[in-house]
This record gives structure tokens, sequence and C-alpha cells, in this order.
């Protein structure tokens, strides 16, 4: 199941909002004399990879997320399980996370190239920002480098701080609150199969909508269930989500109750309009890329996104 895009894009303007955690030691080029064609190199593969594969672009970004979210944008989520350790990317959250060949195929050209200088962190960063760039044939937001590889990976972590889509607006007005994404993928279920507990469909749904949304979530429930959010336009990043929204389709019910609170309705009216979506967007992955990163002495530069160093 993915976390619902708007409740990630409203976590992301919380973020932009009060400016949580700049990221210090993050800049431009940070790599500019020991690796200067990182950019390029990790563009080239993305692309190639997203041309041939276009539902890797929202995979992508989906994985810079889920890292930054869970101990900061420090590469744990790559992190596999060892020696009794359970890693986030075996949490519920991160069941259907996918793209970590392309960091690894990503990670082991730049290793040729300037060895043992690049960041796991920072691939994830930069090749989210080209999986969504794309498209539009050009990079969409500037990201700033200098991250370092973190040591820790617990599933448990991942599982207690994700955004979970089962929130609505309150909660997030409050904190950053904590849910399981199983609640996630049962608030859906409940949402399809027994909204008010007899067996009925949530009326605010599009019916047509939740037909084609019974066909894509199995009753009883899978962890493993992945629907298309934005079933119209799932390839590309464009404003249609917002359009859906306001046709009652968004996917989650925290989505609709998006647009039951005067400001939140606000911020969505305001993003089908694409230069302004765009426009913030960028604007809060830059934000997002500097949660909790590692720098300066702390951390290492991983060999190995899937690895720490011996
Ligand atoms: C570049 O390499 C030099 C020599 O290994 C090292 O001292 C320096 O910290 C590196 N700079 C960056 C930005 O990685
Ligand atoms: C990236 O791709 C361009 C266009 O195909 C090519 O000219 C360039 O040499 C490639 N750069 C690297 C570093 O592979
Ligand atoms: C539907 O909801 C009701 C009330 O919460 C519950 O008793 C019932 O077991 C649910 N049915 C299914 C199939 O989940
Ligand atoms: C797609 C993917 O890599 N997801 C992983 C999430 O965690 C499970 C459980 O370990 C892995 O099997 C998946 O590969």
């Amino acid at each position: 199941m993915r976390p619902s895009f708007l409740v990630l894009f409203v976590s992301l303007l919380v973020l932009t909002v009060v400016e949580v955690c700049k990221g210090e030691g993050l800049r431009k080029k940070f790599y500019h004399k020991n690796c200067s064609q990182v950019e390029e190199i990790v563009r080239n593969i993305t692309w190639n990879k997203v041309a041939a594969e276009p539902s890797l672009a929202a995979k992508l970004l989906r994985l810079h997320y889920h890292d930054c979210f869970v101990r900061g944008c420090d590469a744990s989520i790559l992190l596999d399980s060892a020696g009794g350790n359970t890693a986030e990317k075996e949490a519920i959250p991160n069941l259907s996370l996918s793209g970590y060949e392309i960091i690894d195929e990503i990670k082991a050209e730049l290793e040729e190239e300037c060895p043992g200088t690049v960041s796991c962190a920072d691939i994830v960063a930069l090749t989210a920002r080209d999986a969504v760039s794309f498209q539009f044939g050009r990079p969409m937001w500037k990201v700033f480098t200098g991250r370092r590889d973190g040591s820790v990976s617990l599933a448990l972590e991942a599982t207690r701080d994700l955004p979970s889509a089962a929130q609505t607006l309150p909660l997030y007005n409050n904190n950053l609150q904590i849910k399981g994404s199983m609640l996630r993928i049962l608030l859906l279920f409940r949402r399809l199969y027994n909204f008010t507990g007899n067996g009925d469909t949530d009326p605010s749904l599009d019916p047509a909508y939740a037909n084609f949304l019974k066909t894509q979530c199995s009753n009883p429930p899978k962890r493993t269930t992945t629907v298309e959010m934005d079933p119209k336009s799932s390839l590309s990043f464009d404003t249609h989500y917002f359009k859906a929204l306001k046709h009652n389709q968004g996917l989650f019910q925290s989505d609709a109750a998006l647009l039951t609170d005067k400001r939140s309705a606000h911020i969505a009216k305001m993003f089908q309009n694409r230069r302004a979506f765009i426009d913030h967007f960028g604007h809060s992955m830059v934000n997002m890329g500097a949660i909790g990163v590692l720098n300066g002495d702390n951390g290492e530069i991983r060999k190995n996104c899937r690895v720490i160093n011996a």
C-alpha cells in the first residue's frame, strides 16, 4: 500500500512551515572536487531506468520519503537485516517499497568512478529528484549534498515514525502522529467493505472508483496490496490527484477529510495549479531532504548501501 500522496505532501508542508531540523552542512555541489560527475552519473542511470519502467519514478521518490521520515535521511532504509536485527525495510510500511536494485547499480558505478566518496543517502536524494524530473527533461529542484550514512536501521522505528494515511488533519496540526500502516490498509479496507459496520462502502467515495478499488484491494486485505493512488495518472507527476480529490476520488479517508477542512481544502485547490504545485513540491523536497542528516565526522560513506562498513 502506498502512503497517501496527499498525506505525504501535507507532512512536507508541515515541515515547510516549521522548518524543523535544517540540514546543517548540506550544500550545492558538495562532491564538486572529489566526484564531479556524480549528478550526471545518477541522472543518466535513473533516467534510463525510468524511461524503461515509468512506475519507478514514484517508487524512487517513496524510497527517499521513507528514508527521511525514519532517523533522518541517512540511507537507513537501504540496510538489510543482519545479525538478528530486523531492518526498517522489513517493517510493514516498507513491504511495498522497491527500487533498491537501482540504488545498488548507481552506487556500484560511483564506486568505480570515485571510490568511498558518495554517500548512499545522497544517492537516494538525487535519484528521487531525477526520477521525478525525467518527464520534464530537467531537474525540478536542487539537491543539496553532503549527507553521510547511518549505521542503525530498526523495523520498529519505521512502523512507529512513518506518518500514516489513517491520519486526519487535526492530528497533523498537533504533531506528526505515528501509526502503523497496517492500520492504513485496514482503514481503506473498511472504507471499501465495511464503512459503517454493515458491509457497506463509504458513500463519499465515487462509486465507480470504489468498484475499481475493490478489484485492487482484496477482501480480506493483504499486507502487500498496492493500488494506484491516482489511477488516471499514476505514472506521471502532475496535479491530476488534486482534481481527482475534488471529484471524490481520493484514495484514503484522510484525503477526503482534507476537503472538509477549510485550510486544507484551500491547499488542495491551490495545487490544482501545476506551477504552484511544482514550486511548493520542490521546496518541500529540499526541506524533507534535510531532516536529521548526518555530516562532518558522523556516520560513514558506505561501500555497499545494504551493509554498514566492517
Ligand atoms: C575529498 O577528498 C579529500 C582527500 O581524500 C578529503 O580530505 C576531503 O574530505 C574530500 N572532500 C569531500 C567533500 O568529500
Ligand atoms: C550521460 O548521458 C549523456 C547523454 O547520453 C552522455 O553524453 C554522457 O556522456 C553521460 N554521462 C555520463 C557521466 O555517463
Ligand atoms: C464490520 O464491522 C462490524 C462493526 O465494527 C464488525 O462487527 C464486523 O465484524 C465487520 N465485518 C467485517 C467483514 O469486517
Ligand atoms: C520490494 C522490497 O524490497 N520490499 C522488501 C520489504 O521487506 C520484505 C520483507 O523482508 C522484503 O522481502 C521485500 O523485498
